[in-house]
């Protein structure tokens, strides 16, 4: 199935004279007097109808899971385990696999992805600054792949260059201490780049300082996008895969509680993406790698690869908007809500 940028903007409402008349339908249109008599126009709907299913991959669950800690004790060694190493810092291990397989990323629309453990983004991995991390990478797609991991590490860790590839039915395992501190990525570098990150092959990997960022309700958002019809154009925008997810299901934040978002930008095919959250303002530490703050803002842009740690506070309870300050973007997918409770505290 093939959809343009154009036809998803209709599909989600923005211009529809479809969602214009249903919603006419059900006595949403308002009239209004102006110069030439009186007008009639009826408020749009915002994003598409129906849901994507949450059973295989769950954004909000995404949000706030890293080294598989969703999933039972038992089914997390399988991909997960720690042991702890004589100078106190930890040996991490980490079982990833590439796999194509198809994601839901609109209702009804699937995406040919290829990806790493069966979603997009791939598992947020997290260590401390000088544990040792250890990737088994065991290659099941159709074709070759690395993973290529952004911090300090030897150049035969880098899984980049032709003779790192991993080939099909192939394994390689990746070997090297977490440095520096900061909000990092790792993703496929095998070539044609453009097609193997933007098919989903990328994710988080956080390395926390040795002495802790201050307790925080923690965020993990990858800002990605999904060319549909293979244009080289996205048609889908979204953090965290599913256009539109956080609108129908907003993130819950408490009032007055240290919100810290990992941001990073993935997207394929465009230059830059953003962020933009509605009534409040944000610290920025830009990659994570400084714990003073370099930027107070309520939009962030982001090149391709560029990341951001960010950190904020919810004044007021209530429903607050966040999406890319490109509009076009927002429009197709990369738009959400949070949902703050609690009594309102003016600073
Ligand atoms: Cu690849």
């Amino acid at each position: 199935m093939s959809f343009s940028r154009r036809s998803l903007l209709r599909m989600t409402g923005f211009g529809s004279s479809l969602a214009a008349a249903t919603l006419a339908a059900r006595g949403a249109s308002a009239r209004q007097a102006g110069p030439y008599g009186t007008l009639e126009h009826a408020g749009h709907a915002m994003g598409p109808v129906g849901r994507v299913s949450t059973e295989s991959f769950d954004p909000g669950v995404f949000l706030r899971t890293w080294n598989f800690s969703d999933l039972p004790s038992e089914k997390r060694q399988r991909y997960y385990r720690e042991t702890r190493r004589a100078d106190g810092s930890l040996l991490r291990e980490y079982q990833l696999f590439a796999v194509d397989r198809e994601v839901e990323i609109a209702p009804g629309i699937f995406f040919p992805a290829w990806t790493f453990n069966g979603q997009v983004p791939g598992p947020t991995l997290r260590a401390t600054e000088g544990d040792r991390v250890r990737v088994t990478f065991v290659n099941q797609g159709s074709h070759p792949h690395t993973i290529h991991f952004h911090g300090w590490h030897p150049p035969e860790m880098d899984g980049s260059l032709p003779e790192h590839q991993v080939m099909p039915g192939g394994q390689f395992v990746y070997e090297f201490d977490a440095d520096p501190f900061g909000l990092h990525l790792y993703h496929c570098h095998a070539v044609p780049l453009k097609r193997h990150i933007h098919k989903g092959l990328y994710g988080a990997f956080i390395v926390d300082p040795k002495t802790p960022r201050p307790p925080a309700d923690e965020l993990v958002m990858l800002m990605n996008g999904f060319d549909t019809n293979f244009d080289a154009d996205n048609e889908v925008y979204a953090v965290n895969t599913v256009g539109h997810h956080f609108m129908h299901d907003p993130i819950k934040v408490e009032v007055g509680a240290l919100v810290r978002i990992y941001l990073i930008n993935v997207t394929e095919f465009d230059l830059v993406n953003s962020l933009h959250l509605h009534g409040m303002f944000f610290d920025v530490f830009r990659t994570g790698t400084s714990l003073t703050s370099s930027e107070r803002t309520d939009t962030l842009m982001l090149c391709q690869g560029e990341r951001a740690v960010l950190e904020t506070r919810f004044r007021y309870p209530g429903r607050f908007m966040f999406h890319a300050h490109q509009s076009e973007f927002a429009e197709l997918g990369w738009m959400g809500a949070f949902e703050a409770t609690g009594a309102r505290r003016d600073t």
